[in-house]
């Protein structure tokens, strides 16, 4: 029955403006933004391999690093040495390409000797013969040469496998975390919270550095802080005891900071020579994530779980063959999107979507397409598309879905006139129905890492619903460390490697309110390889200029949401998406209404029955037929 198409240059299924007729009803000036299709990847705690090298090596590549923009806004000293310790040399010769323009790329470079062209569309641009860096957006995901990298003389470069760099990051955070969770174990009452509420505190720790002799805090005096000597010494003293004792590596002082109110701190601690450096946490600070009496009411764990898969008779029972296709409503990367009906009832309609197993593979997206279907098919949120079942056969997996039939989001904003925004009433109305759809997922222990109007769809009603689940994941406690997202959404977070959670989707949130009111998103350039827009997201929305119509309450919101640390945003502190529903953007707006879908949407898409597809662009049939893949990798789908 599939009749597919192309394949497109994203992984995965996002519609995409390529072989299409375009629908005249509909203009778009924009074109729609892939994902990036990271492969998942389990990280290995073996050790990192270091390569010999002499001092002078070991500088010029991180001389190197330091004077390229992108890489010395991600990568701390401590970092950069390991990078420059796990480089491996090659040899290369006159006239060697080293990097060609198109071809996935999964190294980065650093030139110690030789003189090189950069060379785009066989046009050359310049040499170069300083140390220099090349090919760094490979250490994030796998991506397409911009250029072609040539050498003009006899040289030496060193060269880093992206999932060594990988590697090295989250070898690095976990170390730190565990670090702290062994320090945590240590504190007396801390150490029965569960495992849960330890990764939330350890996240919201901050570090302060206290030269040797500052008295830290002062016996007698009222303390509202607790602190863990990460590094360096301190010494505790009592007015009649005088010194009692000495303080190193992971002791800690100052918890009851945190139990009670107006403490009053039992004994004066001074930094000792080097100094010391101390994690430290407020009670103020605490108290944002935690209720006061989380020592003493033992812990409830989050009670919250996924329905119960549907069983609804008629489609617990229907099969493959008793559909047939209407019309295409998406094209994208592995397959597409068909709108079906029953064989038997013109009246039952799913949206079937097709990807193509050959794709999944090559692609390295089997958990992908795993995670989507179990995440999806346990939602029950009339916020998300819901997923009834799945099908494979030797070509394709299905999922069988409810249809949507009011078309994307994007398409929407598209005919918004030139300007591609709505006003505060519409953008209000479809936030929130996002921010439902966030709230039910990240109470379910699962992030969403791809908003974007593009994965929105409208309802008949004109509802807004979260699709398209190839990027989430359900995360329990820890952090997840995979490039995942489309580049103008993506947290700097994310680009640092240093792990993301439920936070990414807050800030995502941030830079699609900002979009949905000026029409562009706040970190967008036309950079093809992204790093600029990824270099204006580690700079911040605070040098981000807001459109002069958009309220004062909007942006004070975006900004809450796109907080540089993560676990300051808004959502992410102990009332979650409560904080978000109470802001003052949303003063007078019904979120019960919302709930019960009694409020009036910002537009109700004009259909004239359940097979009407005016809604979405018109696509060619397609007569590409995958081969077939006979591997047992979807026994489980
Ligand atoms: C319409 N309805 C449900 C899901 C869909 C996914 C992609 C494109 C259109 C859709």
């Amino acid at each position: 029955m599939p009749c597919f198409g192309r394949t497109t240059k994203s992984g995965r299924y996002t519609p995409t403006r390529g072989s299409i007729d375009k629908s005249p009803s509909i203009s778009v000036t924009e074109s729609r933004r892939d994902g990036i299709p990271a492969a998942p990847r389990s990280v290995s705690m073996e050790s990192v391999e270091k390569h010999a090298k002499t001092p002078e090596e070991i500088e010029t590549i991180k001389r190197a690093v330091k004077e390229n923009e992108f890489l010395r806004n991600i990568l701390n000293d401590e970092q950069i040495e390991q990078v420059a310790e796990a480089m491996f040399t090659q040899e290369v010769e006159e006239n060697e390409t080293i990097v060609r323009q198109g071809d996935e790329g999964n190294q980065m470079y650093v030139s110690q000797t030789g003189i090189y062209w950069i060379v785009i569309n066989h046009k050359k641009i310049r040499s170069f013969s300083h140390p220099t860096v090349f090919g760094e957006l490979a250490i994030l995901y796998k991506a397409k040469r911009l250029a072609t990298i040539k050498a003009i003389t006899k040289g030496k470069v060193w060269v880093i496998k992206r999932d060594t760099y990988q590697k090295i990051l989250i070898q690095n955070a976990r170390t730190q975390e565990d670090e702290l969770i062994t320090f945590l174990k240590k504190v007396p009452n801390v150490n029965k919270l569960p495992e849960e509420k330890l990764q939330t505190l350890i996240k919201i720790f901050k570090t302060e550095f206290f030269t040797p002799d500052t008295v830290i805090v002062r016996e007698g005096e009222i303390g509202d802080k607790f602190y863990i000597i990460r590094v360096g010494f301190a010494s505790v003293s009592k007015q009649v005891d005088g010194k009692v004792a000495d303080l190193v590596k992971g002791d800690f002082f100052g918890e009851r900071a945190l139990f009670e109110a107006n403490d009053k701190r039992q004994a004066t601690v001074i930094a000792q020579n080097p100094g010391a450096e101390c994690l430290t946490l407020s009670r103020t600070q605490f108290l944002e994530y935690f209720d006061s009496n989380v020592f003493t009411i033992p812990a409830v764990e989050n009670s919250i779980t996924f329905s119960p898969l549907p069983e609804d008779g008629d489609i617990k029972n229907l099969k493959l063959d008793d559909l047939t296709r209407h019309a295409t409503l998406g094209v994208g990367g592995f397959g597409r999107v068909e709108l079906v009906y029953h064989k038997e009832n013109k009246n039952l309609t799913f949206a079937l979507k097709y990807l193509k197993k050959v794709d999944v593979v090559q692609q390295n997206q089997i958990p992908h397409a795993y995670n989507e279907k179990d995440i999806q098919i346990k939602c029950n949120s009339i916020f998300i598309v819901r997923l009834y079942k799945t099908f494979k056969d030797q070509k394709y997996l299905y999922f069988l879905m409810e249809p949507c039939l009011g078309g994307d989001l994007w398409t929407l904003m598209g005919k918004q006139g030139k300007a591609r925004k709505f006003t505060e009433p519409a953008a209000r109305f479809y936030t929130a129905c996002v921010v439902e759809a966030f709230a039910y997922l990240h109470d379910r222990k699962c992030v969403y890492r791809d908003l974007k109007p593009e994965n929105l769809l409208i309802d008949a009603r004109g509802y807004l619903k979260l699709t398209d689940f190839g990027f989430a994941k359900s995360i329990g406690t820890r952090q997840t460390y995979t490039f995942a997202g489309t580049p103008e959404y993506v947290a700097p977070e994310i680009i640092f490697n240093r792990g993301h959670d439920k936070s990414a989707d807050y800030w995502a949130l941030g830079v699609f309110i900002f979009e949905l009111l000026s029409g562009r998103t706040p970190f967008k350039s036309n950079d093809p390889s992204h790093m600029k827009t990824y270099q204006l997201i580690l700079r911040g929305i605070a040098n981000v200029n807001f459109p002069k119509w958009m309220s004062n309450n909007s942006i004070e919101l975006v900004r809450k949401l796109c907080k540089p640390i993560p676990t300051d945003r808004l959502g992410c502190l102990k009332n979650g998406a409560n904080d978000i529903r109470k802001q003052k953007w949303f003063d007078g707006f019904d979120w019960e209404k919302l709930r019960e879908r009694k409020l009036k949407p910002p537009v109700v898409p004009k259909l004239s029955s359940n097979l009407d597809c005016r809604n979405f662009e018109t696509y060619r049939p397609d007569d590409d037929i995958p081969p077939d893949d006979l591997d047992v990798w979807d026994n489980n789908f």
